[in-house]
Formats: C-alpha cells, sequence, structure tokens
C-alpha cells in the first residue's frame, strides 16, 4: 500500500547526521543510571523494541518497528504493553537531544544497546525507521503472544501463530525466548510475578538451563499467602519463575531440541538470538540497497 511505502522511505538526510556513538553513550548512561537501582531499566528496554516489533503480520505487510505506532492508542492501551509506557518515558530526554534520530529507531538501538551492555552479542543495527505521524497506521490489538492461551493444550500452537505471522521458523521462537534470562514478570503489569533468573541483568542461556534442570510446579503461595494470580510456575525454592508460553517449550518435542541445544551450548544461542532479534527488529523495515551507513556505523558503534 502507499501507506506503506511512505512509512518506509529511509530519512537519509536525517540519519546521516546522526552520532550514533553519542547516542549510545546516552543509552548507556540511562541503564546505569542510580535512579534505577532497585531496578535497571535495560530488561524493560528490550521489552519495548520486542513489543514494538512484535505486531508484525508477514501476509499484510503491516505493524513492525517502523513508525513507533506504540505512542498511538489503541496499541499503547494494548493489554500486552501494560508497563512499556516506562521504558517510553525514559528514552523521551534522549529522543530531545537527538532530533535527527527516529523514536523507531531509537526504541530498537536501545533494546540492541541494553542487550550488549548487559553482556549479550552484539547485534547488527540498522537506522532507517520513520515515525508516523498519526493514528492511521496503528496495527490492531491482540497481536502480541498470551503467556497462557489454550492452557493447558495449544500454548504451543498459539506460539507458532503468533510467531509464524511475523515469518519465524521453531528454532527462532526459542532462541528469541531466551531474552527471558533478563527482567521480570510486575504484578501491576502484566499480573505475574517474579524473574526467570538470579542474574536478571545479564544475558546468558540460563533461562534454557533452568528450563531443563530444575522442577517447575504451579505456584501455589506467594510470600506466605495463597496465590491468586494466573497460573504460573515456580521452581523448588519459590523464588524463579516460568510462565505456561515458556514451559510450552519443553512440553513440545521440536521446541525442546533447541531448548536442550541453547542449554549446552552458549555460544550457539548467541548468534542465533543475534541473527533472530536483527530480522524481529527490521520486519516491515526497508533500507537502502547499499549499506554505507551499516559499515560506518560499526565503526563508529563497535569500533
Ligand atoms: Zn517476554 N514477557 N514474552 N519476551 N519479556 C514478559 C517480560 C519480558 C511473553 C510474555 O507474556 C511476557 C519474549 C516473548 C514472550 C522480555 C522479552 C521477550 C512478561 C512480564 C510477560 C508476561 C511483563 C511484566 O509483568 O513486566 C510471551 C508470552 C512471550 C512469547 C511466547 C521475547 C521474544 C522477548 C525478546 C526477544 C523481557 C526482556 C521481559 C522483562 C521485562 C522487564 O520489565 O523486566
Amino acid at each position: 500500500s502507499s501507506v506503506g511505502e511512505a512509512m518506509c522511505e529511509l530519512p537519509k538526510d536525517k540519519s546521516d547526521k546522526v552520532d550514533w556513538k553519542a547516542v549510545r553513550a546516552d543509552i548507556c548512561k540511562l541503564l546505569e543510571d542510580d535512579k534505577y537501582e532497585k531496578e535497571p531499566p535495560g530488561p524493560v528496554l528490550v521489552r519495548l523494541a520486542w513489543h514494538a516489533s512484535g505486531t508484525y503480520d508477514s501476509a499484510t505487510k503491516t505493524g513492525g518497528s517502523n513508525g513507533a505506532t506504540m505512542r498511538f492508542t489503541p496499541e499503547s492501551t494494548d493489554g500486552a504493553n501494560a508497563g512499556l509506557h516506562i521504558a517510553r518515558n525514559m528514552l523521551a530526554p534522549i529522543k530531545d537531544k537527538y532530533p535527527n534520530v527516529s523514536l523507531a529507531d531509537l526504541w530498537i538501538f536501545a533494546g540492541v544497546t541494553a542487550i550488549e551492555e548487559m553482556g549479550g552479542p552484539s547485534i547488527e543495527f540498522r537506522p532507517g525507521r520513520t515515525d508516523a505521524p498519526d493514528a492511521s497506521t496503528v496495527p490492531p490489538n491482540g497481536r502480541l503472544p498470551d503467556a497462557d492461551k489454550g492452557q493447558p493444550n495449544s500454548t504451543c500452537q498459539h506460539i507458532r501463530d503468533i510467531f509464524g505471522r511475523m515469518g519465524f521458523n521453531d528454532q527462532e521462537m526459542v532462541a528469541l525466548s531466551g531474552a527471558h534470562a533478563l527482567g521480570r514478570c510486575h504484578t501491576d503489569r502484566s499480573g505475574y510475578w517474579g524473574p526467570w533468573t538470579r542474574a536478571p541483568t545479564t544475558f546468558s542461556n540460563e533461562y534454557f538451563r533452568l528450563l531443563m534442570e530444575e522442577k517447575w510446579s504451579p505456584k501455589k503461595t506467594h510470600e506466605g499467602k495463597k496465590w491468586t494470580g494466573p497460573l504460573q510456575y515456580e521452581d523448588p525454592t519459590g523464588e524463579l519463575m516460568m510462565l505456561p508460553s515458556d514451559i510450552a517449550l519443553i512440553q513440545d518435542k521440536e521446541f525442546k531440541r533447541w531448548v536442550e541445544v541453547y542449554a549446552k551450548d552458549e555460544d550457539r544461542f548467541f548468534k542465533d538470538f543475534a541473527r533472530a532479534f536483527k530480522k524481529l527488529t527490521e520486519l516491515g523495515v526497508s533500507f537502502p540497497e547499499d549499506d554505507n551507513i551499516l559499515v560506518k556505523l560499526k565503526k563508529l558503534v563497535l569500533g
């Protein structure tokens, strides 16, 4: 559609003028800001980049990170995006400081930077996303995955439906899920509680190791009282959690095959994750044929 084409134009005049190294330094400052000592911003910035991208529909070529449409309703009010205004607000001063950076690029660049700074793989980043001027290209709500859709029998089907719509295969779905090494669930955002790992600001293959090695059972109590939240799983200490959609990855033979691979081989996980995350965050974005910008960026940002 003409809308899609208009939105995909590379703002050559603008992203050429961006000092990406300086933008990265400001994101790093945010990641380390004492103000957020209790809960560092890295994980929620990764979730923002993922949810900005995860609305893509390959059949209609709508949704995705281009446009930064999560600024608009109804996307901003999608239950799946609860709490992400926190991440968007954190990045607003950086957008103000660098007016030539599109918000759509900044949301992805912040996620990529956060992953790298938390010890993850380096991920190729290309600028070129533009900001939609209004709500006319906002995708409908309901395109992001539900943590307990179809329990107990069809959660795997739901995961395949959602990620298949974006164009991912089983292996990529499992690799991407490894981002749950990071961060935690917040009862006031998703209704779920707790972190997946004991090192929620370190990017690692710990999520897969824990999935394979711990005994996971439905959470019954919380802080001495009956757990009244949605079905989630806990390890024997009750300190760590898994969503029904995480447990689905060890209930399905094909998914589990990849969980086992990544639990044993962190290098393989890093490699596959980096490729899949780049693909995710570029869905629906068109870049210029000649990748001079990318080359320049690599030099600038990665040295
Ligand atoms: Zn998540 N995710 N996710 N995810 N996610 C949460 C938090 C985080 C699902 C899901 O329902 C939830 C991917 C896939 C899937 C991150 C990254 C990625 C939370 C908790 C839920 C409920 C939100 C809260 O309460 O704050 C489901 C069902 C998924 C697929 C089936 C993929 C893919 C991700 C990135 C590549 C991250 C980093 C967080 C932690 C956020 C934070 O604030 O700590």
